[in-house]
């Protein structure tokens, strides 16, 4: 369906159900009665201006901004010349490059909190995972011999600083992680990112009026800016979390605005960087703050998440996940809430007028944003957990000032902490840690591949229906499903994240989870965290029998109810990286043909990936599985084998 269709049915339907989720259709009725604004109905106050919607515009330059609309659109141009095509190119080059800044930015503050760890001046962190940090050491070229572990973190710090800053020589060094074939492409093609600064830069300046004009070239500063991320700066940060935090392992907890407690002081943590959150859930363990908590009339303290913040809580502590992006409004207006305390992205600024209606403090924290009206506490790496335990002291103290509270029941119960090292600790336990049952299992064709289904949340789409269709028909077709960021919250909250959703999955999917103690729908993380999802794409293909290349695997990824900039930078990497990338919502760049055809069969023919979008679910699943189904004859493996009841022999052979 295109966006056109799109918008006619939607006219249709006049306005969509705003979620699936009950918790939220329970608050968003709670705001709607009491006319409080949410980002729900702030949606249907504001239509989407049409020209801008199908990258028809060009705001650049004080000569437009220019719109190529009407009779032949697609043979006018703009002032200076640029065609539909450079308006497409340049609005996906500057969106990868607005998601890749901040997904960087995020893991340069981890390395910079790594630095300060090894010199003693990070108040309360230590080195969670030594091994890691040597493994770490290892992919960056730094030797670990006769090195303590303040040394090497040092070092480690340094290493990663390089290859933001371009320092680190011409290749970042995380891009020989991807398999040989892969690197050899990119190497070939001129892909292959230099430094993650360096990339944004290049990319503003080419994107500038004047300067590059080609589409197919814009496109490709695309790719090679969106795997400065993915092979870069996000990927460091989730290796930098892990050895700073510690790598996940699985571990029980629940989900959804059920989690917040009448009866304690409940504390949200919403944003993105682990260095402040890890520091505030250490404030809400602390015997004295508890007892000050206690002091003021509440039973305890109560941390949950909302956003990737939560994830990154959830994945190393358990700490509950009150929902997803669309949750942070509605977990406000349950009037239980005594602080929100957040950093950096995927904050909504319509948050602080909702505050005041309610007794909630919202609290800034980042140097880099503040919300007018929010009381702004600054964080430093030295003093973190003083500030962290003053944070929270101002969430207790505000506890009396809680008038009525209307908290959902619901709460969904998950299993989350999915590591790439899990993974395959997993699949070939601890002595024989290796993906080799996966490839098996892939090979007979139990499992008939698999797919990511990652992102936010839209209220341009009913909440979570897409991630929540997908996943459930994915695994019915014996396709193991990973999840990162709100798509994996959204399955949390509907209860997909738990073993006994096992029922649900196919025979051959079902067989292989049973025997392995492995979920079909596992969770690896925040967004940054889908470089977890590279490195496991990596693996399946170095343990061979697959092809050699991540576009061999019968694999593809899915970003169901995308919103931001990130997540075109993701979906960008992936594609880059040789997967089949199905955004859904609406395509932003639908009236520039030039750069629809080139994400799709150029890409395919260039990197063996692409990038395209359809709103309409079904429409994705038949596509997502037709490319499994393809990938699986080019290998040779598409008959799938008779399936055998299995005996314990079996089951201990896989
Ligand atoms: Ni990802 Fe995570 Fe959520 Fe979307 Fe925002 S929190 S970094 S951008 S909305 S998944």
């Amino acid at each position: 369906m295109s966006n056109s269709q799109e918008k006619e049915s939607r006219k249709k339907k006049e306005s969509i159900p705003k979620s699936i989720d009950p918790a939220a259709l329970e608050m968003i009725d709670i705001a709607d009665k009491a006319g409080l604004s949410t980002v729900f109905s702030r949606v249907d106050e504001m239509k989407p201006c049409p020209i801008g919607a199908a990258g028809s515009c060009c705001a650049l330059c004080a000569m437009g901004p220019c719109r190529l609309v009407g009779k032949n659109a697609e043979e006018k141009t703009g002032i200076c010349g640029a065609t539909h095509g450079t308006f497409g190119a340049r609005y996906m080059v500057r969106s990868v490059a607005g998601g890749v800044a901040a997904h960087s930015d995020h893991g340069r503050d981890i390395a910079r909190t790594l630095l300060a760890v090894s010199t003693g001046d990070a108040e309360g962190y230590s080195i969670k995972d030594p091994e890691k940090l040597g493994r770490v050491a290892e992919m960056l070229d730094i030797s670990t011999e006769g090195k303590d572990t303040n040394q090497l973190a040092g070092e480690v710090a340094r290493k990663a600083l390089d290859n933001f800053n371009g320092t680190a020589g011409d290749e970042l060094n995380f891009v020989k992680r991807a398999p040989e074939k892969r690197q050899e492409l990119w190497r070939k093609l001129n892909l292959v990112p230099r430094g993650v600064d360096r990339e944004v830069v290049e990319s503003m300046h080419r994107t500038h009026v004047g300067v590059d004009q080609d589409a197919e070239h814009l496109l490709d500063q695309a790719m090679r800016t969106s795997l400065a991320d993915g092979w870069g700066g996000a990927m460091l940060a989730t290796d930098l979390s892990d050895v700073l935090f510690g790598t996940p392992k699985p571990l029980v907890a629940e989900s959804n605005l059920g989690v917040l407690k009448d009866d304690e002081v409940n504390i949200i943590v919403h944003g993105h960087e682990p260095t402040l959150s890890e520091m505030i859930v250490a404030a809400t363990q602390d015997p004295e703050i508890i007892e000050y908590a206690r002091s003021k009339g509440a039973k305890g303290v109560n941390l949950a998440g909302i956003c990737c913040t939560a994830n990154e809580i959830l994945m190393r502590h358990g700490i509950p996940p009150a929902g997803n992006f669309l949750h942070q409004e509605l977990a406000i207006i349950t009037g239980s809430v005594d602080a929100m305390v957040v950093d950096v992205q995927c904050v909504l600024q319509a948050l602080q007028p909702l505050a005041e209606k309610f007794h909630t403090k919202l609290i800034t924290t980042s140097p880099k944003a503040k919300i007018p009206g929010a009381t702004h506490v600054e964080f430093k790496e030295e003093r973190a957990l003083d500030i962290a335990k003053d944070i929270v002291r101002m969430g207790i103290d505000n506890y009396a000032n809680r008038g009525e509270t209307s908290i959902p029941e619901q709460t969904g119960d998950l299993v989350a902490g999915f590591s790439h090292e899990y993974i395959s600790y997993m699949l070939g336990g601890r002595y024989r840690a290796s993906f080799r049952p996966l490839n098996d299992n892939i090979i007979n064709g139990r499992i008939q591949g698999a797919v990511a289904i990652v992102g936010c949340n839209n209220p341009r789409v009913t909440q979570d229906e897409g991630i929540i269709y997908l996943v459930r028909e994915l695994i019915k077709r014996d396709i193991l499903v990973v999840q990162t960021g709100c798509a994996a919250h959204a399955s949390a909250k509907h209860g997909l994240l738990q073993p006994e959703i096992m029922a649900e999955a196919g025979a051959g999917l079902r067989e292989v989870c049973e025997a392995v103690g492995m979920p079909p729908v596992l969770h690896l993380g925040s967004c940054v965290d889908n470089s977890r999802i590279m490195t496991v794409l990596s693996n399946i293909v170095e343990e061979g029998g697959l092809g050699e290349d991540i576009s061999d695997l019968p694999a593809a990824a899915i970003c169901p109810e995308y919103y931001c900039e990130k997540a075109l930078a993701i979906g960008t990497y992936a594609a880059a990286s040789g997967a089949y990338v199905v955004f859904g919502v609406r395509n932003p760049v639908e009236d520039c043909k030039e750069v629809v055809e080139l994400m799709s069969n150029g890409w395919e023919e260039k990197v063996g990936g692409q990038l395209v979008f359809e709103p309409d679910y079904e429409k994705i699943l038949e596509m997502v599985t037709n490319r499994i189904q393809e990938k699986r004859e080019a290998l040779g493996i598409q008959e799938e084998k008779e399936r055998v009841l299995m005996d314990m022999a079996a089951r201990r052979e896989i």
